[in-house]
Formats: C-alpha cells, sequence, structure tokens
C-alpha cells in the first residue's frame, strides 16, 4: 500500500475521423472490478478536494476534461500527479491520503471506483490514518 503501487494507466483510445474514444475496462485497464462511477464538475479553480484516505477502496481517476493535480502520500512519501489526458488514468490504491486541486476552469474528474459508497471506509483524519499506517 504505497505511493509506488499508484500508477499512471492508459486507456484504451480509438481514433477514427469521426474523433476519438477512450476505454476503461475492468481487469484490463482498471485492476478492479468497478462497482461505483462518479465525478467532479464545475469545481471552482480555487477548490481543494480529498483530503482523505480510503481503508480498502480502489479508484481511478481520470481527467477527461481539463487537469488538476493529485497530491497522494502513503503516510512515509508523497507524490504530486498532474492529470491532464482523457487517455490517462491514475490508478490509487488503499491507504493512500489524496488531496485534489489546481482544477482548470471546466475539468472533470471522472473516478472508476471498486466498490460502493461507505463513509466508514474513510479516514477524514490525517494524524488517524498516520497512527494505523504506522501501527501496520
Ligand atoms: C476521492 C475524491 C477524488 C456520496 O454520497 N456518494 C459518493 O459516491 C461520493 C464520492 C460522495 N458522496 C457524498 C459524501 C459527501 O457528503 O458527497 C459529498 C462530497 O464527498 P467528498 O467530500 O468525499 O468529495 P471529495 O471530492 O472530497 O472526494 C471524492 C471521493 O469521496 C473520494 O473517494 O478520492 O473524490
Amino acid at each position: 500500500m504505497s505511493i509506488e503501487n499508484c500508477k499512471i494507466i492508459d486507456l484504451q483510445v480509438i481514433n477514427d475521423h469521426r474523433g476519438k474514444i477512450a476505454i476503461a475496462e475492468s481487469g484490463i485497464q482498471v485492476p478492479f472490478d468497478i462497482k461505483r462511477v462518479y465525478y467532479l464538475f464545475d469545481v471552482p479553480t480555487s477548490a481543494e478536494r480529498g483530503g482523505h484516505a480510503h481503508r480498502a477502496l480502489q479508484q481511478v481517476l481520470i481527467a477527461v476534461s481539463g487537469s488538476f493535480n493529485v497530491h497522494i502520500d502513503d503516510g512515509y512519501n508523497k507524490r504530486t500527479f498532474n492529470l491532464n489526458h482523457p487517455s490517462k488514468g491514475l490508478s490509487l490504491c488503499p491507504m493512500i491520503w489524496r488531496e485534489l486541486d489546481g482544477f482548470s476552469g471546466g475539468s472533470v474528474c471522472l473516478a472508476l471506483v471498486s466498490d460502493h459508497y461507505n463513509e466508514n471506509d474513510y479516514y477524514r483524519n490525517y494524524e488517524d490514518f498516520k497512527m494505523d499506517i504506522r501501527a501496520r
């Protein structure tokens, strides 16, 4: 459960004279069964989202429009990704603290997620997250 396991994945893209289509399938580009999809839109450019980690949830985040930053932290190391292309996704494993900022105008963050919404899966307090990481 380290940031080394959080990677940019390439979606399948098919291009013809009508434009491009990007494809994400469970077990092919996405390393889990997708049970939920949500997306962030109309995000003010000054907004910060995230600010939590998940106990078990896995996600792939995709900038289907525009761009934004994803800052990730496994309790020991940190890394920042700038997502800016609809053919790329950032795969996040469990126990990764994430913060999103730097949203461009009109950006949309699509999330493909491994489970249904469950507030009990969230760490919303960084110190609690870090304490559990250190206890492992
Ligand atoms: C993540 C980042 C990238 C639901 O009721 N169902 C849902 O599926 C989701 C995702 C959220 N909610 C509720 C919970 C809150 O009352 O919607 C409200 C806003 O959620 P939250 O503050 O968690 O939003 P973000 O953008 O900070 O975080 C979300 C995801 O929760 C999180 O898993 O990684 O996007």
